[in-house]
C-alpha cells in the first residue's frame, strides 16, 4: 500500500491501533445509542415514503416549467424552515436527499435524517460509488445513478427527476452552473432546486426545522448550552480529521502529506483522550460533534450497525477507484473488528 493509501477517505484497514479506543468509544456510541435510537424510530416511522417515489417523471422534460420557480441561483446554500410561510416550508414529502455512502458529508446528513426519525417525511437516494463520465459529449466524471435498481446494491435509479447523473440534477436547478455537482443535495421536489449542498447546513435544518413533523423532535445534537462546546471541537475534527483525511489521501508531496497525517493523529489522540474520560465528545450527551467525528471513523474500520448509513463496499470502491492515487486498482479486503462486542462505555454514567 502506498504512503498516499494510509489515510484517505476509505482506509478500510489502515494501521490504526484496533484497541484505542477512540475506534472503540466512537464506534460505540457508535453508535449504540444512536443504533436504538434509530431503530426504535425508523420502525416506529414506518418504512415507505409514498410521498417521495412518487413518480419518475423527467424534470429535465420540465425544466421550462420549472424555470419560473426558482433556477439560477449561484449558490445552494438556502435554508428549510419551520415557518409555513418561509419559501422552503418544512414539510413532509416534499424533500429529497441525494447521497453518496461514500461519502462522509453526505452521511452525515444522513444520519441526521435517520436519528431524527424523518424517513417517512423525506426521501433518499444513493448515486453508484465509483464516478463515471456524466455525459458524451464532454469528459467530466461524477456521481451517477444506476439505469436499474439491481445493477448496484445500495444505489438506485433517481425516482424524482430520472436524472442519470447528479450533474444534471445542478443543471435543473441553475441554468448557468458551473460549480462542482457534489453530494450531498437536499432538493426541493416541489420547486426542483437543489435547496442547499452544504452538509453542515443541511444537519442544521434537520435538527430543529422539521420537529413538526420528526419521529423524534426531542432529540436536539446541537443543544444551546453545548454549542461553544461543540463548535469547539467542531472546528478541530473538521480540520485534522474529515478533511484531514483527504489533505492525506490527496497530497501530492510527502511534506503535506507528513503535516497532515501528524495532524490526523494528533487530534485522533485528543478524541481519544477526551472519550477517555466521557462518554460523548461534549460531555454525556451525544451531540453533532460525535456524528462529525464518526462519519470520517467509521471509514478506518467497519462497524456493523449504524448500517443503513454506512455501506463499506461503496467507500471502498469509490475511494480507491482513483488511479491517481491508486494506480493498480486493488481494492482493500476491510478489518474485521466485532464492534458489537461489549464496549463498557456505561462506565462514565451517562445514557
Ligand atoms: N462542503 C460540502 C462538501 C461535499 C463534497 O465535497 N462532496 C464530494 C464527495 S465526498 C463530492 O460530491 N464531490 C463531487 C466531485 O468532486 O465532483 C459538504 O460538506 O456538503
Ligand atoms: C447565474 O445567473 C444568475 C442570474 O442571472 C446570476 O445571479 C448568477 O451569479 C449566475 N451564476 C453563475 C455561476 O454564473
Ligand atoms: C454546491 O453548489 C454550488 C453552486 O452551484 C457549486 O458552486 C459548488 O461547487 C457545489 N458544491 C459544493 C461542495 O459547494
Amino acid at each position: 500500500m502506498s504512503a498516499s493509501q494510509f489515510a484517505t477517505g476509505a482506509h478500510a484497514h489502515l494501521p490504526l491501533d484496533a484497541h484505542k479506543d477512540y475506534i472503540l468509544a466512537i464506534a460505540i456510541i457508535a453508535l449504540t445509542d444512536l443504533l436504538s435510537a434509530w431503530t426504535l424510530f425508523s420502525s416506529a416511522a414506518g418504512s415507505s415514503s409514498s410521498t417521495a417515489v412518487n413518480m419518475a417523471q423527467s424534470a429535465l422534460d420540465e425544466v421550462t416549467a420549472a424555470s419560473a420557480l426558482d433556477r439560477s441561483p449561484s449558490t445552494f446554500r438556502r435554508f428549510v424552515s419551520r415557518d409555513a410561510s418561509a419559501q422552503f416550508p418544512a414539510v413532509p414529502g416534499r424533500y429529497h436527499l441525494y447521497v453518496s455512502y461514500a461519502c462522509p458529508w453526505a452521511c452525515r446528513c444522513l444520519a441526521f435524517l435517520k436519528l431524527k426519525g424523518l424517513e417517512h417525511a423525506i426521501s433518499v437516494t444513493a448515486v453508484k460509488p465509483i464516478f463515471e463520465r456524466t455525459k458524451e459529449t464532454d469528459d467530466h466524471m461524477g456521481w451517477v445513478f444506476p439505469s436499474t435498481a439491481d445493477e448496484e446494491p445500495g444505489a438506485e435509479p433517481d425516482p424524482i427527476n430520472g436524472a442519470k447523473s447528479v450533474r444534471e440534477l445542478y443543471e435543473i436547478a441553475s441554468t448557468n452552473y458551473t460549480g462542482r455537482p457534489s453530494v450531498p443535495i437536499l432538493w426541493d421536489k416541489q420547486l426542483k432546486t437543489v435547496v442547499n449542498n452544504e452538509s453542515s447546513e443541511i444537519i442544521r435544518m434537520l435538527n430543529t426545522e422539521f420537529n413538526d413533523i420528526a419521529e423524534n423532535p426531542g432529540l436536539d445534537l446541537y443543544p444551546a448550552h453545548l454549542r461553544a462546546s461543540i463548535d469547539q471541537i467542531n472546528e478541530l475534527v473538521y480540520s485534522a480529521i474529515n478533511s484531514g483525511v483527504y489533505q492525506c489521501g490527496f497530497a501530492k508531496k510527502q511534506e503535506p502529506y507528513d503535516e497532515a497525517v501528524t495532524k490526523l493523529f494528533e487530534a485522533l489522540d485528543k478524541c481519544e483522550e477526551i472519550l477517555g474520560k466521557q462518554r460523548y465528545l461534549c460531555g454525556n450527551q451525544l451531540t453533532e460533534a460525535d456524528i462529525r467525528l464518526f462519519v470520517t471513523l467509521i471509514r478506518f474500520d467497519e462497524i456493523p450497525g449504524i448500517s443503513s448509513t454506512v455501506n463499506i463496499e461503496h467507500n471502498k470502491k469509490s475511494y480507491y477507484s482513483d488511479p491517481s492515487t491508486n494506480p493498480y486498482g486493488i481494492i482493500p479486503i476491510g478489518s474485521n473488528i466485532d464492534y458489537n462486542a461489549p464496549h463498557d462505555r456505561e462506565r462514565f454514567g451517562a445514557v
